[in-house]
């Protein structure tokens, strides 16, 4: 099944003409249980369920403005920088409005604002094109439900279905060849102590991108054949503990799903190693604080940053030892 087809199911027969600037803003959001690898490429239909937490106020901000009639092509801007119109982000986010603009004719200005840094990590492509679906809907006016809109988002990145929601939520991979139920559900629970921090440990731009990299992974490393289980394993472990709010539970399933995930990349050829040694000196300085008694645990994701797990009462002790660390709390 192709996009158009999809898009043309759930869209009116014509896309209405935008007349007024509109704003959206989508979190970015962090995997405890992660997505690695797709059924279906087209589709952005995953292998695995994956389940987040979305970081409030840390996300994307994007403003479509209407250009003037006589306006020949888009204008796109990341972070107040205009960006050349074959840079291949423009040419990603143009493909993806066009999907839903169809033939109306009215260019756009499409500025985007992250206030978390690009491309290192820390999934600014998800808030990135959540933020961009949300502001589509609002200004052709199709007033989707959230649940389609989430659908929608998941065909320009994956992860992207995750960041429509606040709090935990379930990106649920579905069964139906249009993939219309695959996308992100919110977990009703909450949990008021939890932080996250974020430790930039290089700004570098990754050489290789999440969907290129998993795409090798399941080409070429036969340790993904166990990714599957360990995933549905995973997810079903965190339910419990966040139900139960066993912080423990919690930390250890996102950790040893995060280097198993991690295990999978390195087994591939040519091999995938995100870390830099920034990222190893990290892990063991976790290991031995945990050994300590702190209760802290780490995930990370195609990149060579780290997001620490901790509880408020820790905070302080955090910082002390991660002076540069950005505290989140998803829930407060
Ligand atoms: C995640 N990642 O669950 C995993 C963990 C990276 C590692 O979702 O190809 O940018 O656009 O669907 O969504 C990053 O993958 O990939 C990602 P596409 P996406 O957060």
């Amino acid at each position: 099944m192709l996009k158009t087809d999809i898009f043309a199911t759930l869209l009116p027969a014509e896309t209405p003409t935008p007349t007024e600037e509109v704003e959206a803003f989508a979190s970015a959001n962090i995997a405890l249980c992660k997505y690695w690898g797709k059924r279906n490429k087209e589709l952005n239909l995953p292998v695995n369920d994956s389940l987040s937490i979305s970081l409030g106020h840390l996300g994307s901000k994007t403003r479509l403005i209407p250009l003037s009639d006589d306006s020949e092509v888009d204008v796109v801007s990341l972070n107040g920088e205009v960006l050349a119109n074959d840079d291949a982000f423009v040419v990603k986010l143009i493909q993806f409005l066009d999907y839903f603009r169809r033939d109306e004719r009215t260019r756009v200005q499409v500025e985007t604002h992250n206030n978390i840094p690009t491309a290192a990590g820390l999934a600014s492509s998800a808030s990135g094109f959540a933020a961009l679906t949300l502001a589509i809907d609002k200004f052709y006016g199709f007033n989707l439900p959230t649940d389609q809109l989430s659908a929608l988002a998941r065909m320009g990145s994956g992860s992207a279905c995750r960041s429509l929601y606040s709090g935990f939520v379930q990106w649920e991979m579905g069964v139906r060849e249009d993939g219309m139920d695959s996308h992100g559900y919110p977990l009703e629970a909450r949990w008021g102590n939890l932080r996250l921090g974020l430790l930039t440990l290089t700004e570098k731009a990754k050489a290789v991108g999440s969907r290129e990299g998993m795409q090798r992974t399941i080409e070429t490393a036969h340790l993904y054949q166990s990714w599957p289980a360990q995933a549905a394993a995973d997810l079903l472990t965190l339910q419990s503990a966040i139900t139960e709010q066993n912080f423990q539970r919690l930390g250890e399933t996102a950790e040893h799903n995060a280097l198993a995930m991690h295990a999978t990349m390195i087994a591939s050829w040519p091999p995938l190693l995100y870390w830099q040694p920034e990222s190893v000196a990290t892990m063991h300085k976790i290991w031995t604080l945990r050994e300590n008694g702190l209760p802290v645990y780490f995930t990370m994701d195609a990149g060579p940053n780290i997001k620490l797990l901790f509880q408020a009462e820790d905070q302080a002790e955090i910082e002390a030892q991660f002076p540069h660390v950005t505290v989140v709390a998803p829930f407060a």
